[in-house]
């Protein structure tokens, strides 16, 4: 039976688009692509750095077009280590469902470090980040909290064939769960995960991309489960841009969620500016969980790939076996579909509506 408007909370624009359980969609200009049909079940596993000055904010993009998307429900976030600390990660994830009014959705936090702890680069690099000066409160999870490989293990079993996992962080959270829980594999619904490069240079190193080199033996596991995997890298995510002007705006406005955002992505603007030609942002993470939704923004290729772990200088390289001569020597079958192409229109469309409009036309609202 359809909840009578009146007899709602007055929700906020996150809310309003994406409902709690048992709550009624209300009609926006937002939910004209909503179909109707049920909405897909998915688990966000994030590293998100906005809250942290100078980290790529973009897992926190992606989160509130998860969010705002009624195509999508969201059954929880886990928080991996990235970007920044897990610690971090996990603060940034309950200070941004604060703001936007979400704190119902699950978070849970989990892992710290690479599977590999010796990885001495890596390790390097999460202090270096834990060092970012912060803007979001610090928070720790409560007593008995599950952890998030334990979330993921339960929730995919409990659910079978229901969960989609959107993967915008390195794949420890993931791996581990497939390392503790094999059976899992046959239950998940489908991996849709942004990381890796399979015609392109990495954004790390010169051969990797960030997320499968903060984690090469994590991305390995993964790759080799058996799990058909949506592999969206470095291929389709750097056709995409969000222009600065946009972020400029959200930092001129009075509101606290849009002002967050505008404050916590400038450093890191200012840092692309630093180092680039563009400070443009590339909305990696955001393609990631629009095309879990909306598999049609994206033409994909079957391929066999792998994830380099041995190589000093090659560590986290996605190896993509795409040409079939080059599978004469590699006889595995295909195991993911390689994003190469995107509707880079219609995804900044979609992104500019449900993120970028919606913090601006929310900016009269008081926050929670
Ligand atoms: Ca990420």
């Amino acid at each position: 039976m359809p909840v009578k408007e009146s007899t709602l909370r007055q929700p906020s624009f996150v809310q309003r688009l994406n409902p709690a359980p048992g709550q009624a969609l209300s009609p926006t200009s937002s939910t004209r692509y909503y179909s109707g049909q049920p909405a897909m079940r998915i688990v966000i596993d994030t590293d998100p750095a906005m809250g942290s000055l100078g980290g790529d904010p973009e897992d926190s993009f992606a989160i509130i077009l998860a969010l705002n998307s009624p195509e999508l429900r969201v059954d929880g976030i886990t928080v991996v280590q990235g970007n920044v600390p897990a610690e971090h990660g996990y603060a940034n994830t309950l200070y941004l469902l604060s703001l936007i009014g979400r704190g119902d959705v699950p978070v849970h936090r989990g892992v710290c470090e690479p599977l590999n702890s010796a990885r001495s680069d890596q390790r390097a690099w999460l202090a270096q980040r834990g060092s970012l000066p912060r803007i979001a409160p610090d928070a720790e999870p409560a007593h008995g909290d599950p952890h998030a490989v334990d979330f993921l293990i339960q929730t995919i079993l409990d659910n079978p064939n229901e969960i989609t996992l959107v993967a915008i962080g390195p794949l420890s959270n993931i791996a581990m769960a497939i390392q503790r829980e094999p059976t899992i594999i046959t239950k998940v619904a489908g991996i849709v995960a942004m990381g890796g490069n399979a015609t392109v240079p990495g954004n790390i190193t010169p051969l990797a991309e960030f997320n499968f080199w903060a984690d090469p033996e994590a991305a390995s596991v993964v790759f080799e489960s058996g799990a058909r995997i949506t592999m969206v890298g470095l291929d389709v995510c750097e056709q995409t841009h969000l222009q600065e002007d946009s972020i400029r705006a959200l930092q001129v406005s009075p509101h606290q969620l849009a002002k967050f955002v505008g404050d916590a992505v400038a450093p890191f603007i200012d840092l692309r500016r630093t180092l680039l030609d563009s400070p443009d942002l590339h909305l990696y993470d955001s393609l990631a969980v629009a095309a879990a939704f909306r598999p049609e923004l994206l033409e994909t290729k079957p391929a066999f790939v792998a994830i380099e772990t041995e190589g000093r200088r090659t560590q986290g390289a996605t190896v993509a076996y795409l040409d079939p001569i080059t599978r004469l020597w590699e006889t595995s079958e295909p195991n993911t579909d390689v994003a190469l192409a995107v509707d880079t229109d219609a995804f900044e469309r979609l992104f500019k509506e449900r993120v970028i409009d919606a913090l601006l036309a929310d900016s009269h609202r008081t926050p929670e």
